[in-house]
């Protein structure tokens, strides 16, 4: 049996702190794995469910988007992949009971740890107007609430519809059908704080925002640029697929604040050697560029490569526009702002240079570093300036890598969730289903939070996710939320926007990917799409948490029958009952469907095309690809400042915290860290175990704090510092995000240090 989950809130925050490590993986990863599945899961059901991970039988590992390769192990997960799935697939529940002892108001000063560690949601529970516990409320019963409550409002764009990036493609399908049907665009997603600067970069320049490589690109690339991620962590099947392009002979660079554990050298745990050996060392030139230097870095290397005149001419003159333009201005970047901006030397530059003029083929990967920064689009647009001087897309090899972070975020945007719809995807569903849908754009993550709080917007309905702990600027968000009429989530587990409440709410418990999914039609399976645009079968396996569960499908559809009654346009039921349907009206509404149902039983699945990638199309308003001329920025720091960036530990699964240790960084026990480079702490007052206040300072002179972290002296650039998210989040103003994305730019966050006392008496 799984241990029960703590009676208190563990979080006693004492972090004990040790050299961070060198290598990432090996024999540690998977006994931590094994260990932390087995206080969820028991023996038995660890094993049984683990074995299924990522199989083509099997389901979709909940953990990232990295693609499965085409030989499988027969353990193809990681050890956070194990985490996730052992978050999902806990036997510890939260019952009727548990609602009844603990009134929300207990529950708001709870931590999002000790919420997510209390297991799976079991029956749909609402709290009423002015109540201050959750009961137990029929189905039928909280569909009525939600649909009498849109019908109340003034117009259906007061309505929001939030979704997290773990919903499948059928239910995200419907349920952008559903809040289209009601007649509203407000569909934001976490996207739109994830990949958002890469859709916006990406699909201006090469017209598909969506990254162009397969991974037979990665193992037949002579170099592989990663900057801004963190795979050991956030992506640890990215470094099996690093280490093969070693192996035939890639070369790798990590552009990173930080020296990443998983990046420097990779233990695989598939093999042998790495599970008891020194495993392989993967990165052959590290750049500690400071947070928000990348533009000017990736613009440098563009100066140079012009200069040399070491360009694909035959390919810039046949498939680019905007080339003489940005050669022109790229003549005249500045070496000392560069300099400045990327905290580099030239030599470690002219190393770069060197590598790429040595390489045919070439793949930039990017996640948040790069995305979550106010020129994160500039950035971007500049890396697709690098890749297209050399004729680094469209070709074997060589490409654009943005990798995702959900597991089905991607798809989900296939499906239509996106507040900006293009014209085509709406026409397709008008014809399919022979309504209007609006054609306003709708509202993001960001303006959604300011539409709560203004009162403009008062329903907010999410599917999935945490957006009250996720989003920026907690305590605006945490605001607009209670200023909500009716809050609904579509949850697994318990979190904090559950507790969080407008006027009304409901938790709506659902099934997970790892369980069987049996409707009217019989059992059913669904579909993903990784990051690099491979469509692929999920058949959960398990028995589902509780009798009570609905999939995710069927709670959109079982809504929008009571929202509409009788619709004429959508049947609902018949798409409830058999999933097969559902993908029917997919495949004649999305581009790349066409014999949706047959080709996604194929083992494997299938891949989805991608112009720039298949046929050197580029789907753009000048119908090539762009070169595109932005001037270069990087983040201001006053003096005594510092620039933090919010980011993932390794026992984090964006808000679910499996635990409090950051293995590769030397952290155990606690989260309320911050990470200094040593000279600047010097500087400050602030010895490696002092304690120090966060003090965020806005441009507008507003100021927001996180008290109590411990500072810990780490090797990040100078004026550089990092602390863990979502903690954090309460220091990012709503305003501080993206040009042209609207992504919060929890990446550059200027903070002043306050020295405290020690807090918990250590
Ligand atoms: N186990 C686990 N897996 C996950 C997640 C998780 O929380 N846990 N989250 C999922 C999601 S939704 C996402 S989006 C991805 C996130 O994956 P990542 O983007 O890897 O996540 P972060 O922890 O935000 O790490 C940001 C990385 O970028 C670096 N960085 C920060 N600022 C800069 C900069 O200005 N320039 C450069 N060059 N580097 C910079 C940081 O030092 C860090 O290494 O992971 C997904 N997978
Ligand atoms: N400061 C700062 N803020 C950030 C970031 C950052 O780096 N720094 N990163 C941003 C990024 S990249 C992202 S993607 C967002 C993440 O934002 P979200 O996607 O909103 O947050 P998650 O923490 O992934 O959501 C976790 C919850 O999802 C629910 N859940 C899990 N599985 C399922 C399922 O199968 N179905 C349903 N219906 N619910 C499920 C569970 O109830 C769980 O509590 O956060 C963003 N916020
Ligand atoms: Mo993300």
């Amino acid at each position: 049996m799984a241990a029960k989950p703590p009676a208190g809130d563990p979080v006693q925050d004492a972090p004990d702190v040790t050299a961070p490590q060198h290598a990432a993986a090996g024999l540690p990863a998977v006994a931590h794995s094994l260990r932390m599945a087995q206080q969820q899961m028991g023996v038995r059901r660890t094993a049984l469910t683990l074995l299924k991970v990522n199989q083509k039988d099997g389901f979709d590992c909940p953990g990232c988007a990295w693609p499965e390769p085409e030989h499988r192990h027969k353990a193809e997960f990681c050890e956070n992949g194990a985490k996730a799935v052992a978050e999902e697939a806990t036997l510890r529940r939260v019952t009727p009971d548990f609602f009844a002892e603990h009134p929300v108001s207990d529950l708001a000063r709870r931590s999002g740890y000790w919420l997510g560690q209390q297991g799976r949601l079991t029956q749909p529970m609402y709290l009423a107007e002015g109540a201050d516990h959750y009961v137990p409320v029929p189905w039928e019963r909280a569909f009525d609430i939600v649909a009498q409550e849109l019908h109340a409002l003034a117009s259906p764009d007061e309505a929001v519809f939030y979704t997290s990036g773990r919903t499948s493609n059928e239910a995200a399908f419907l349920y952008q059908l559903f809040a289209r049907r009601l007649g509203t665009n407000n569909l934001p997603d976490c996207s739109n704080m994830c990949h958002e600067s890469s859709g916006s970069a990406l699909t201006e320049t090469i017209g598909v925002g969506k990254g162009s490589v397969l991974l037979e690109d990665l193992y037949r690339a002579d170099l592989i640029i990663v900057a801004g991620q963190n795979p050991g962590t956030n992506h640890p099947r990215m470094l099996s697929a690093l280490e093969k392009a070693k192996q035939q002979g890639a070369k790798i660079v990590t552009v990173n604040p930080l020296p990443e554990a998983g990046l420097e050298r990779f233990k695989n745990p598939q093999n042998a050697r790495g599970l008891a050996g020194s495993g392989t060392a993967l990165t052959d030139l590290f750049l500690q560029i400071r947070l928000g230097g990348d533009q000017a870095l990736f613009r440098a290397l563009n100066r140079m490569l012009v200069e040399a005149g070491a360009v694909d001419r035959p390919f810039i003159d046949e498939h680019t526009h905007g080339y003489e333009e940005f050669a022109a201005a790229a003549r005249t970047t500045d070496w000392d702002e560069v300099l400045r901006a990327t905290g580099l030397e030239r030599a470690e530059i002219d190393r770069l240079l060197a590598m790429v003029l040595d390489a045919k083929s070439v793949v930039v990967c990017w996640a948040m570093g790069l995305t979550q920064h106010k020129h994160a689009v500039p950035t971007i647009k500049e890396v697709v300036n690098f890749l297209l001087l050399r004729g680094n897309i469209g070709r074997p090899g060589a490409g654009v890598c943005p990798v995702r972070g959900h597991s089905n975020v991607q798809g989900d945007r296939t499906m239509g969730i996106f507040e900006r719809p293009a014209p085509a995807f709406l026409d397709a569903l008008e014809k399919e289903f022979g309504f209007a849908p609006p054609r306003e754009h709708g509202l993001d993550v960001v303006r959604a939070i300011r539409a709560l709080r203004d009162g403009t917007a008062k329903v907010f309905f999410a599917m999935g996710g945490n957006f009250v702990a996720a989003s920026p600027d907690t305590a605006v968000t945490e605001a607009a939320m209670r200023n909500a009429a009716l809050t609904v989530h579509v949850s697994t587990k318990l979190n904090r926007s559950h507790v969080i409440t407008g006027s009304r709410a409901l938790i709506l418990p659902t099934l997970g990917r790892t369980e069987k999914d049996t409707q009217a039609g019989g059992d059913q399976f669904v579909t993903v799409e990784d990051s690099m645009g491979m469509v692929h079968a999920s058949h959960g396996a398990l028995r589902p948490a509780s009798p009570h569960l609905l999939s995710e499908t069927a709670i959109v559809c079982r809504l929008a029958r009571a929202t509409f009654g009788d619709d004429t346009a959508v049947p609902w039921a018949a798409l409830e009952a058999d999933y097969d349907l559902v993908r029917d009206r997919i495949s004649r509404v999305v581009p790349g469907f066409d014999d949706f149902n047959t080709r996604v039983r194929h083992p494997g699945g299938f891949t989805l095309p991608h112009a720039p990638r298949d046929s050197r199309t580029f789907p753009t308003a000048t119908g090539k690809a762009n070169f595109t001329t932005s001037p270069v920025e990087y983040p201001a720091v006053p003096e005594g400042r510092l620039l933090l960036q919010t980011l993932r530990s390794h026992d984090q699964y964006n808000t679910t915290i499996y635990g409090l240790d950051d293995r590769y960084r030397g952290i155990k026990g606690g989260r309320r860290v911050v990470m200094v480079n040593p000279a600047d702490a010097e500087a400050l007052g602030l010895p490696d175990g002092s304690y120090a206040d966060l003090v965020g300072e806005w441009t507008d002179g507003t100021e927001r704090r996180a008290d109590g972290f411990r500072v810990v002296h780490y090797p990040t650039p100078r004026g550089c510092a990092a602390a863990y998210y979502p903690e954090t989040n309460v220091l990012v103003p709503l305003d501080h995000t993206a040009d042209t994305s609207n992504t919060p730019a929890s990446k550059s966050v200027v903070v002043r240090l306050e020295r405290t006392a020690p807090v918990h008496g250590s």
